[in-house]
């Protein structure tokens, strides 16, 4: 009997008549969605927070990711976002302004000259103000934006050199009031599209431009459908990593703090990455075929200035918020 028990005590727990080993499933599955591919620094650097907050909760916290638009468009996974349906969405500032509108502050038009005046602002008063007002939609957003780069306008006809090349150019931008506000004061013609339509509709034609970071360009494959990038550097944009209110607050203290310093942490170095990839991403643009050319701020910045727009998203913004963006950047309106 004593052997036997030995034997029994030494035998690895196979599985019963062949039945696959179901992996203990995580106490907590949180829910992640986003609209790129795994191979985007997004992707990867927020893998590894959840491999850390998986192992540092000891397998009780597992955070789940549905990349590339698995749960559909922006559009939507904001909507789940709110509702609780997934826990985790990152949407870009832009995306996110339609619910809250102030959010949409960093994307002001050639505001930000690099990235020093960029984390001044939401790393400091700014960021803290919009995240504040996206509390106030009971969610929560994550301190340390996530970055996507500045944006850079691309077209299948003809190079971008300044601003009188934007007349009535059919341009795609995110569907974000701000955009259009901006592009219409460029005097082109914006059509707002979500991300996952943006291949395809510069394929049929219904547009002839976009506007997006490089990283963005080379991971949508955008060099496939436009001719030539014109290095505007017109936005920066970022993401806000949220989560839904009513989840995040269910969750214990120890985990809030586990998965906020791992997703804060695995934010900066997503920053570092993006940095880094505009070098070598505009080689690889380059080897595929897209030309690139830059441009003359001052010839945009004076258009936007004549016509009115900073006036009116200084009036939309109110002081506080646009006091806070000219304390980085300096005077814009
Ligand atoms: C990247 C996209 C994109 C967005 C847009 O995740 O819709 O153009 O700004 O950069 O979300």
């Amino acid at each position: 009997r004593r052997a036997v028990l030995k034997t029994l005590a030494a035998t690895p727990a196979v599985p019963l008549l062949g039945m696959p080993m179901i992996a203990k499933a995580a106490e907590i599955e949180l829910r992640y969605g986003n609209n790129l591919p795994l191979s985007h620094p997004l992707n990867v650097r927020a893998q590894e927070a959840a491999d850390k907050i998986k192992q540092q909760t000891g397998g009780k916290v597992e955070i789940k990711i549905f990349p590339n638009n698995q749960l559909g468009g922006d559009t939507d996974m904001l909507s789940q976002v709110r509702s609780g349906g997934i826990t985790f969405f990152t949407p870009s500032a832009l995306v996110i302004a339609t619910l809250v509108p102030v959010a949409a502050i960093n994307a002001v038009g050639f505001a930000f000259k690099d990235y020093d005046q960029v984390w001044k602002a939401m790393d400091g008063g700014l960021g803290a103000h919009v995240r504040e007002a996206i509390s106030k939609l009971n969610l929560f957003a994550f301190e340390k934006m996530w970055d996507n780069g500045f944006r850079q306008m691309t077209t299948s006809g003809k190079p971008i050199e300044e601003a009188k090349d934007m007349a009535g150019l059919k341009i795609r931008v995110p569907v974000s009031p701000l955009s259009i506000s901006m592009f219409k004061a460029l005097d082109s013609a914006p059509a707002s599209l979500q991300f996952s339509e943006v291949y395809s509709s510069l394929q049929t034609k219904i547009v002839d431009a976009q506007e997006n970071p490089l990283p963005i360009i080379q991971v949508a494959k955008l060099y496939e459908v436009q001719k030539s990038c014109a290095l505007s550097n017109h936005i920066w944009d970022g993401f806000w990593f949220i989560a839904n209110g009513r989840a995040w607050k269910g969750l214990s203290a120890e985990h809030q703090k586990i998965i906020s310093d791992a997703i804060n942490e695995a934010g900066l170095k997503q920053r570092a990455d993006i940095k880094g990839l505009n070098e070598t991403v505009q080689a690889d643009l380059q080897s595929k075929g897209l030309a690139f050319n830059k441009t003359n701020p001052d010839s945009f910045r004076a258009k936007l200035r004549d016509g009115g727009f900073y006036k009116e998203w200084q009036e939309r913004f109110g002081p506080e918020a646009w006091g806070q963006l000219e304390a980085a950047v300096g005077k814009l309106a």
